[in-house]
C-alpha cells in the first residue's frame, strides 16, 4: 500500500524539532514492505499546497496525520494548533478517497473527541508501530477494524483494547530517509533520540499516561548505540534523549552511558532528569559520556505543593541533584510549575526564592497549569467548579489557585526582569 504519514505540529520555538513519532510509524510500515513518505509540516511554508503536491505526487491510499501538540500551554496566551491540523485533514478529504487516520501524542490525550474535531476517518491511540500496520493490512483486505488495538471510529469509538509492547526493540527504528534535509545543516539541531516509554510516577497534572503508559518500557541500551552509530556516522553531533526520566532506572541510565562512553563519539546530548537517584556515580558518567544540558522538572520549591502533585522527591533532592550537575559541568534548565491546587502567596514566593537559589542555567515558568483529561488534576477542577463535568478539554483550560492569578502574573513578570535567564 502507499502510505503518506504527515506531522502537523506547526508550534514555533527557537529550537528546531524533528517528528520522531511519525518517523518510527514510518520505519514500522517500511519494514512491512509498505511504500511510506514522510512529511514535516514544521518546516513547510504553506501546508495546504504541500499537501496538494504530495497527493498529485504521490497518490497516498492511506494518510496518517501525526498530531502532537494541541496547543501552547500558556493561560496568559493560549494558541490552540488545531485549526491549521483541521484545515489539513479536510484537504485530503476534499482531495483523495484515501482513509484519513490520526495517531501522536496529542491525539493519544483526546482519542475521541480530536477524532470528531479533526473530522478524520479514524484513529489508534498510543504507540503506532504495531497497530497502524494492523489497520493497513486489514484495509488492504477489506476486513473489518473491530480488535485493531487502540483503534477509534467515529460513531463506535474502541475497537480493540490497547497493547504496550514489552520489548521495544522488537521495533525498528527510523532511518535518515525520513529525516529532512535541513536537520543535517548547521550545529543547533538536537536529533531526538527515544529508549524507554512509559512512565510510572503518576504526577497530578501529566498527560503522559494517556500517551505512553505507565509501565516503564525500554530499547536494550546496545541497539540505541547501534542506532545512535548510524547518525554518527552521518555528522550528527548533538542528541536529544526525549525519555521522560532519562535517570529512572538508574541501572539503565549507568548502562546506556557506559556504552556511549565506550563508543568514545565526539557528541554531545541532553535529556531529561527526575530528581531522585541523580548521584555522583551517575552525574559522572553522564558528564564523561557527553551530557551538557539537563532538564530539571522541579515545579516547585515548597514540599507541600510537591506532596500535591505527586512528586516524590523533596526540595532537598533538587537542590543536591543541581549542585552535583553544576560540579560536573552540566547545564540545568529548570522548571517552575505555579498556581496549582494549595498554591498560595508564600508557597508561590518559597519556589521563586529556591529556584534563585539553585543558580541554574536557565528557568521555565509556567503559571496556571493545562488540565488534561484523567488527570487528578482533572478530579480536583471538577470539584472546585473550575471545569464543568462532560467538558472534554480539548480546548484549553487551566487550575489557577482561587484568588491568586493577577498577583502571580505580576510578581513572575517582577522576578523575571531581576532574572534575564529566566523565560515563560
Ligand atoms: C521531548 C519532548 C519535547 C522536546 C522535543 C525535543 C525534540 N528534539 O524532539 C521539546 C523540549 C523541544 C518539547 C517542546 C514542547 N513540548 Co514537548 N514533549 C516531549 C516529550 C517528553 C517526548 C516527545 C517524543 O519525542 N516522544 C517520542 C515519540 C516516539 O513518541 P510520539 O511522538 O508520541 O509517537 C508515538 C505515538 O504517539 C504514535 N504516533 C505518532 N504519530 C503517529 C501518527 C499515526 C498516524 C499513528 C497511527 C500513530 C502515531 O506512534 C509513535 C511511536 O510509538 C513529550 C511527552 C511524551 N511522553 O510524549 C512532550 C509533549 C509532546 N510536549 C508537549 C508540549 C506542550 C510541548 C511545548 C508546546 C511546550 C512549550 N510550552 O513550549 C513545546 C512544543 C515544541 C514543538 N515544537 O512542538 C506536550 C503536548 C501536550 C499536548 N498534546 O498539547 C507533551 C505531551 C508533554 C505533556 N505531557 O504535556 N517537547
Ligand atoms: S515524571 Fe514527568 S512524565 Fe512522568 S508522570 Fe511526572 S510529569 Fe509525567
Amino acid at each position: 500500500m502507499k502510505v503518506f504519514l504527515i506531522s502537523v505540529n506547526r508550534e514555533e520555538m527557537n529550537m528546531r524539532t524533528w517528528p520522531l513519532g511519525a518517523a518510527c510509524v514510518a520505519a514500522s510500515v517500511q519494514q512491512a514492505g509498505h511504500t511510506v513518505e514522510l512529511l514535516d509540516l514544521m518546516h513547510v511554508g504553506d501546508p495546504i499546497a504541500s499537501v496538494r503536491t504530495a497527493i498529485r505526487e504521490f497518490h497516498p491510499e492511506v494518510v496518517g496525520v501525526s498530531v502532537r501538540n494541541i496547543d501552547s500551554q500558556k493561560m496568559s496566551d493560549p494558541i490552540c494548533f488545531l485549526e491549521s491540523a483541521r484545515e489539513i485533514v479536510a484537504e485530503f478529504k476534499a482531495l483523495t478517497d484515501a482513509p484519513v487516520v490520526l495517531g501522536g501524542a496529542g491525539y493519544s490525550i483526546y482519542p475521541m473527541s480530536l477524532l470528531e474535531y479533526l473530522r478524520a476517518d479514524m484513529g489508534i491511540q498510543g504507540e503506532g508501530e504495531m497497530s497502524f500496520l494492523d489497520l493497513i493490512d486489514r484495509l488492504e483486505q477489506h476486513t473489518d477494524m473491530k480488535g485493531v488495538s487502540g483503534l477509534y471510529l467515529p460513531g463506535s469509538g474502541l475497537q480493540g483494547w490497547r497493547r504496550y509492547e514489552k520489548d521495544l526493540d522488537s521495533f525498528p527504528l527510523p532511518d535518515a530517509r525520513f529525516a529532512a534535509d535541513s536537520i543535517f545543516a548547521g550545529d543547533d539541531f538536537w536529533f531526538p533520540v527515544q529508549t524507554r516509554r512509559g512512565c510510572p510516577m503518576n504526577c497530578s497534572y501529566c498527560s503522559t499516561a494517556a500517551i505512553e503508559g505507565c509501565l516503564l518500557r525500554k530499547r536494550s541500551p546496545l541497539t540505541v548505540v547501534k542506532w545512535l552509530s548510524e547518525w554518527v556516522k552521518l555528522g550528527l553531533k548533538r542528541y536529544y534523549f526525549v525519555d521522560n526520566t532519562f535517570n529512572l532506572p538508574p541501572s539503565y541510565a549507568k548502562t546506556l552511558c557506559e556504552e556511549l562512553i565506550d563508543a568514545s563519539w565526539d557528541i554531545r546530548w541532553r535529556c531529561i532528569l527526575y530528581p531522585v537517584n541523580v548521584n555522583e556515580e551517575l552525574v559522572r558518567l553522564m558528564a564523561a559520556a557527553g551530557c551538557m544540558e539537563v532538564s530539571l522538572g522541579f515545579e516547585s520549591g515548597s514540599e507541600l505543593i510537591l506532596q500535591g502533585m505527586k512528586k516524590k522527591f523533596s526540595p532537598k533532592d533538587v537542590n543536591d541533584a543541581s549542585d552535583l550537575l553544576g560540579e560536573f559541568g552540566i547545564r540545568r534548565m529548570g522548571f517552575l510549575l505555579l498556581g496549582g491546587p494549595g498554591e498560595t502567596k508564600e508557597s508561590a514566593l518559597e519556589s521563586l526564592r529556591f529556584a534563585d537559589s539553585l543558580n541554574l542555567e536557565s528557568l521555565k515558568l509556567t503559571v496556571g497549569i493545562r488540565i488534561y483529561p484523567g488527570t487528578s488534576l482533572a478530579q480536583i477542577a471538577l470539584r472546585e467548579g473550575i471545569i464543568a463535568a462532560g467538558d472534554d478539554l480539548l480546548q484549553p483550560r487551566f487550575y489557577m489557585a482561587h484568588g491568586l492569578g493577577g498577583w502571580l502574573k505580576e510578581t513572575v513578570d517582577h522576578w523575571m526582569l531581576e532574572h534575564p535567564n529566566w523565560m515563560r
